[in-house]
């Protein structure tokens, strides 16, 4: 099969899939990137880790170190919103160094919203092909220890979007106060009933996507910005008719840096859930 695609105008992919089994597809990508060709498609891996960050210098190289040095080898990106902390810094010196070809960064201008960085990072990922797109925070509260789980559960068990999840077996979380842990569980149960899904937590921040189902949903359109652009997703997801798995994690608050959630997020997914239930999911065209 021979496609070929245009990807923001500027850029021309043509890709030749051959299949040489039912279950082994070789891709060889012909990238036309200003004005000259290269056979060699930029990254080697099936998947890439999307890491937003806002001052995050005291955790961004271990996260970075981790996540490649996972046996399964995971790209990285990061998408950085002009930290002020100088974490972009960090990243370009990982990436002239060690990381060459693994380890991408988007830098924005300002502090723009963890919801506008992923739906950045979601088209920089399916322009470059990615097979597994997942999303994780820089703080250690996602393990990287379970990104193989993540990652097996779309890859081996054929599920098209697999959910890091606090609440499959009760309540998974370590070290937050008890006030925000009752928060995040009925908030969960909140949405659970008002959007009419069986999913348990649905604000989770810990994802993996096949490509395909980030392809479907028009990310134009894609209304919220914190907590809510989580629901906004695994429920348009839902709706689209893909299937989705709940992978038990224990999520452990961040021992280093500050968090960045303000109180404005949280009523965003408040309002946010019931105009997600009335209104229309739109497929892209
Ligand atoms: N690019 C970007 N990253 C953000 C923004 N807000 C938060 N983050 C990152 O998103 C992740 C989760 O944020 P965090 O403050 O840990 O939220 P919490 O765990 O809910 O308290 C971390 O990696 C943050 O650095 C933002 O506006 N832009
Ligand atoms: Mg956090």
């Amino acid at each position: 099969m021979l496609k070929i695609g245009y990807f923001f105008k500027k850029r021309i992919t043509f890709t030749l899939n051959i299949s040489i089994s039912a279950r082994k597809t070789v891709i060889l990508r012909l990238v036309k990137q200003n004005g000259y060709y290269s056979m060699n498609p930029k990254h080697k891996n099936d998947s890439i880790v999307i890491i937003p960050t806002y001052n995050e210098k005291e955790n961004i190289e271990a996260i970075i170190r981790a996540v490649t040095g996972l046996e399964k080898g995971f790209d990285v990106l990061i998408i950085d919103d002009g930290s002020p902390d100088g974490t972009a810094q960090i990243v370009k010196n990982l990436m002239s160094d060690e990381f060459q070809d693994r380890l991408f960064l988007i830098e924005r201008s300002g502090k723009l919203g963890l919801g506008t960085a992923y739906i950045r990072g979601f088209q920089w990922a399916i322009e470059q092909q990615y097979d597994y797109v997942i999303e994780m925070d820089a703080d250690f509260s996602h393990n990287p220890a379970d990104l193989p789980r993540l990652y097996a559960a779309c890859h081996d068990e054929g599920y098209d979007v697999s959910v890091g999840s606090r609440y499959v077996t009760g309540v998974n979380v370590v070290n937050w106060p008890i006030g925000r842990v009752l928060m995040s569980y009925y908030a969960s149960a909140y949405v659970r009933t008002v959007l009419g899904i069986s999913l348990r937590d649905t604000t989770a921040g810990f994802v993996c996507y096949r490509r395909q189902v980030l392809e479907a949903i028009d990310l134009e359109h894609i209304r919220f910005k914190g907590y809510a652009f989580q629901i906004e997703m695994k429920y348009t997801a839902l709706r689209l008719g893909f299937k989705v798995k709940e992978v038990p994690v224990i999520f452990v608050n961040r021992e280093l840096g500050t968090s960045k959630m303000s109180g404005g997020i949280f009523g965003e997914a408040l309002f946010g859930v019931m105009k997600l239930r009335l209104g229309k999911i739109r497929k892209k065209a």
